[in-house]
């Protein structure tokens, strides 16, 4: 079905309560309802990026305080995979600030820790900005599991918070990734100043991209300080609330990823986005740059809403659809 941005919006601004039942309806047709995946996120190739999102404290066009480094060594990056793995995680992604992948020695590199992660029984994502073709078809043959590529924010809105690349690009480099029979992440962040129309817009274009993605990751806005947008005010939970549930509703199939800016919601604010449909979470003490609740304070408020940990992945037969229980929470 196509969607429109009418029927979004008559969705979205349905009374919260309803809302949330229509979701969690939906949710329940399609995924356990108290299972929730641990992706861990690690930054393999930090700052001193050609491009200006204006979100984004790698971009080496603005003051963020950032520290640049090189593309990691494969032995660093699956150190820290095993590490996520040992913890209860069953994804492992790996972010560069680039704007498009490396040729040669780095591809190569990049292409051992795919293959390093996979070897683990974890699945593989990474980020990396855009791809060839042929780079496309070399990431899946290295067993990637899934690239995360975000539209962001809608067409209208893009050129307000990005003047490098253009939203076409986006698209492109999406069909590429779905073209070599990889899954697309691919999401966006709220907050930035974007209207409900520009929000629900890039919910549409994702729910009509055919396939779906297979997981949508939902961001509210670090506002990190020497950034374009560093004095934007926090997103309120509600709206995040309900961009879950409608992100749900319009791809229900998908993984709603709770993404960036956990840190700053409460308990509750969390356990009303799973309600609303997410099912996903970064899970360690950093996302990219910036911090993310601690893997204890995580495991706590799981146990204490009694929700489970995807299982992991059986490498041979695709994503994980069963739960298991939650792993021990660490010593003190
Ligand atoms: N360079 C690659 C790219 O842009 O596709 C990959 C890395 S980039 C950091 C991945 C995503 O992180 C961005 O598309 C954006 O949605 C999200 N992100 C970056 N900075 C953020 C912030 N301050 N708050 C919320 N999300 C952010
Ligand atoms: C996504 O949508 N969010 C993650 C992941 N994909 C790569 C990144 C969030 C980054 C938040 C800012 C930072 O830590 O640098
Ligand atoms: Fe670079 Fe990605 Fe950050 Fe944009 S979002 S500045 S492309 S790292």
């Amino acid at each position: 079905m196509v969607w429109t941005i009418a029927e979004a919006r008559a969705i979205h601004d349905l009374p919260l309560l309803e809302l949330l039942h229509r979701a969690q309806t939906v949710h329940r047709e399609h995924h356990p309802p108290d299972a929730v995946q641990l992706c861990t996120l690690l930054s393999i190739k930090t700052g001193a990026c050609p491009e200006d999102c204006a979100y984004c404290p790698q971009s080496g066009r603005n003051d963020a305080k950032v520290e640049p480094e090189r593309l990691l060594p494969v032995d660093e990056v699956l150190t820290k995979a095993r590490a996520a793995k040992d913890s209860g995680a069953t994804r492992f992604c790996m972010g560069a600030a680039w704007r498009d992948a490396r040729e040669g020695e780095q591809f190569e590199r990049v292409l051992e820790m795919v293959r390093g992660v996979r070897d683990l029984g974890m699945e593989a994502c990474c980020t990396l900005g855009m791809l060839t073709d042929e780079q496309a078809v070399r990431l899946k043959d290295a067993g990637l599991t899934a690239y995360n590529h975000n539209l962001d924010t809608s067409k209208e809105f893009y050129g307000s918070i990005i003047t490098t690349r253009t939203y076409e690009e986006r698209l492109a480099t999406i069909a590429r990734v779905a073209g070599a029979g990889i899954h697309v992440c691919s999401g966006g962040i709220i907050g930035m100043g974007e209207t409900l129309g520009d929000r629900l817009g890039m919910l549409v274009t994702l729910a009509n991209l055919d396939p779906q993605p297979e997981s949508v990751p939902v961001n509210a806005l670090v506002a990190v300080e020497g950034t374009p947008l560093e004095g934007r005010p926090p997103v309120d939970p509600f709206e995040l609330v309900r961009m879950c549930a409608v992100a749900r509703i319009l791809l229900p199939g998908s993984m709603v990823r709770l993404s960036a800016g956990r840190s700053e919601l409460s308990r509750e604010a969390q356990a009303l986005c799973f309600l609303a449909g997410a099912n996903s979470i970064f899970y360690g003490d950093k996302l990219l740059t910036t911090g993310n609740p601690d893997v204890e304070a995580d495991l706590a408020l799981l146990r204490e809403l009694g929700m489970r940990a995807l299982l992991p992945e059986d490498p041979k037969k695709g994503v994980a659809k069963g739960a298991t229980e939650l792993p021990p929470v660490a010593a003190e």
